[in-house]
């Protein structure tokens, strides 16, 4: 079948904008049927450059202290934390304003414990099968195996779904532009939201459990799980790697 997406770079594209295109009817949205909308005046905080260079610091301290933590406390996280902390990567940026992500919260046990199920299941064969020898090896570093207890223990396992299309009130397909990108976006901006309130996660992309979850979930065929975030705070006997980040120079390019 041929591929229509010009907003899809080629080098970009992935096997999962791939899969499931079949249920796509043709019925899409005609956009002159959408409002034109006013612009109205922007206004941006100014600082004098002593107090950005202050803040550029401040912010990158923060988020420098930011690790994969795999070892979450099933201490309780006041959900108003959670519902603003997905507030914030809702402000991503968007294709053409779509914002195409649903974040699915999960904090009830039983639900927690079947996604663990799918997870473990799955990531067995990941690790023993699909991976392979040299991806393995490229891990060891990091500890991990199949075996994700956080799945159970976290207070709260975050799901996020790039809409890969919308689906309007009278049924008709909207394109979104770039969903991958914008939902990776907004990602990024949740991990910084949760680092700035003291919590943690894993940026999980559970291989070959996308399916299995959106069912379980019940989220619709246009949605495709991205990430899996298990949320709270640290086990008070975490550790994590000793890793270091490439200095200034290994990172940038003036030009
Ligand atoms: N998804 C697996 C494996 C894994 C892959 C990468 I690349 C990592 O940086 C870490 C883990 C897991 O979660 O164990």
């Amino acid at each position: 079948k041929v591929e229509s997406r010009p907003w899809v770079d080629q080098e970009v594209q992935d096997d999962t904008e791939l899969e499931q295109r079949e249920d796509e009817g043709d019925d899409w949205v005609d956009r002159s049927e959408e409002q034109d909308i006013p612009h109205v005046p922007y206004s941006a905080m100014r600082y004098p450059e002593e107090t950005m260079v202050e803040r550029s610091k401040e912010f990158y301290r923060l988020l420098n202290q930011r690790r994969t933590v795999r070892s979450i406390s099933p201490e309780p996280v006041p959900r108003e934390v959670i519902d603003n902390v997905i507030l914030t990567a809702g402000t991503a940026p968007s294709g053409a304003h779509t914002e195409p992500w649903t974040f699915v919260v999960v904090s009830d046990p039983e639900m927690k414990h079947q996604i663990r199920q799918i997870v473990e299941e799955e990531e067995e064969v990941n690790y023993r099968q699909r991976m392979g020898d040299k991806w393995v090896k490229d891990l060891a570093k990091l500890r991990t195996n199949w075996i994700k207890d956080y799945l159970d223990v976290a207070p709260y396992l975050i799901l996020i779904f790039k809409q890969t299309y919308g689906i309007l009130p009278n049924n008709k397909k909207k394109t979104h532009y770039y969903n991958e990108i914008s939902v990776s976006i907004a990602s990024g901006i949740l991990l910084a939201a949760l680092q700035n309130v003291g919590l943690v996660t894993v940026t999980s992309t559970p291989l070959n459990c996308g399916p299995q979850l959106r069912l379980l979930l019940k989220r619709p065929a246009n949605e495709k799980l991205l990430m899996l975030l298990p949320v709270g705070y640290p086990a008070p006997d975490a550790t994590v790697p000793e890793l270091e980040r490439k200095p200034l120079e290994d990172i940038v390019v003036h030009i």
